[in-house]
């Protein structure tokens, strides 16, 4: 029997992100070459971004996706969100010459708050809900304090590209194919704090450490590399992390939704118990999929005092991001 559509909204759908992300969720590379999809697309109620919109549609349309059974564009969240499965939450307010990060967190809080209860009203009950438009993890945790329906665990911002640009440094630095790296993990925010776990990581069943033995490496260049990597590439290309973001975005969907012993770096709810993490922020931490959209985090690592300090630098920053928007955590 022919597998029903699944719904996908996405915010952001005419910005560059999803201009690669898009073609990827309408050929099946998300859910399968079965699985035909539905495409719920929200831009901001302006000419110019609706026309982009159209545009985007119509050049998806002419990709003639057999997969793709209906696109719906609209800047209305009611009708964007209606009984989706999937919220892929990529659009946000760029920061702005001048603009004080403070600002921009307040900014993009209040059109979380709006989109987390529109979610928790409308989406279908399956619903899960990615984060990707920065301050991602603390956009997630806004939305997610609106959801009283959705529990937060159904609630995700995505570190899959850090941990993606991490995997790819340290195979180059150790001569290895990326398949020959695993659980390499990153933890914290979505930012230049975040800390790339490369103590715990193996190469081929080895720790990381035994293989690339110029540890100065590792601590001095590939931390300030990968968390640094989105600066670098608004540097050389002019704009900002596109196809390699939606790429990540395609991960650390299938990650959530493949059920398998894989550890990945999510950032989910934090309930104080996980390695140092405050309660109630959304940070970046090693999960395995343990049933369709749900993880388990996986508490057995442990840290030198080098990792814990970075940890919790990354976690000072969360919390205080979180004290920046504490009004708008309803
Ligand atoms: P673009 O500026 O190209 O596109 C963003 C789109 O979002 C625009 O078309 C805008 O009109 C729309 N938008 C803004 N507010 C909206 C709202 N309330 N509802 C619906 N749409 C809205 O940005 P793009 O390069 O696509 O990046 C999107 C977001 O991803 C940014 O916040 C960016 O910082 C973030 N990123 C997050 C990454 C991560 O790893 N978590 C990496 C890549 C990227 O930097």
């Amino acid at each position: 029997m022919a597998k029903s559509a699944v719904r996908v909204a996405v915010t952001g759908a005419a910005g560059q992100i999803c201009y690669s992300l898009l073609p990827r969720i309408a050929n099946g590379d998300l859910f399968g070459k079965d699985t035909p999809v539905i495409l719920q697309l929200l831009e901001v109620p302006f000419e110019k971004a609706q026309a982009a919109l159209k545009g985007v549609a119509m050049e998806l349309d002419d990709c003639a996706f057999p997969l793709l059974q209906d696109i719906i564009c609209t800047d209305q969240q009611e009708v964007a969100f209606k009984d989706a499965n999937w919220c892929l939450l990529v659009g946000s307010k760029p920061r702005g010459p001048g603009m004080e990060r403070a600002d921009l967190l307040k900014d993009n809080g209040k059109i979380f708050i709006g989109q987390g209860k529109t979610i928790d009203a409308v989406a279908a009950d399956d619903c899960r809900v990615a984060v990707v438009g920065n301050p991602c993890n603390t956009n997630c945790m806004i939305a997610a304090n609106q959801a009283k329906r959705l529990g937060k665990d159904r609630f995700t911002a995505m570190t899959r590209l850090d941990q993606n640009r991490a995997y790819t440094q340290i195979a180059r630095k150790a001569g290895v194919p990326i398949t020959a790296i695993h659980d390499l993990v990153i933890y914290g925010n979505h930012s230049p704090t975040m800390y790339s776990d490369f103590a715990n990581a193996k190469i081929n069943g080895i720790p990381v450490p035994q293989i690339i033995t110029d540890h100065a490496w590792l601590k001095e260049t590939l931390l300030p590399t990968v968390g640094k990597r989105g600066a670098a590439i608004i540097e050389a290309r002019g704009a900002s992390s596109a196809c390699s973001a939606a790429n990540a975005l395609i991960d650390h969907v299938k990650a959530l939704s493949t059920v398998s012993t894989t550890l990945h770096s999510i950032a989910v709810y934090q309930d104080g118990k996980t390695y140092g993490f405050a309660e109630g922020i959304w940070a970046s931490v090693p999960v395995r999929t343990t049933a369709p959209g749900t993880v388990a985090i996986d508490y057995s690592f442990t840290h030198d005092e080098f990792a814990k300090a970075k940890i919790k630098a990354t976690n000072d920053e969360l919390v205080g991001e979180r004290d920046t928007v504490k009004e708008l955590l309803g």
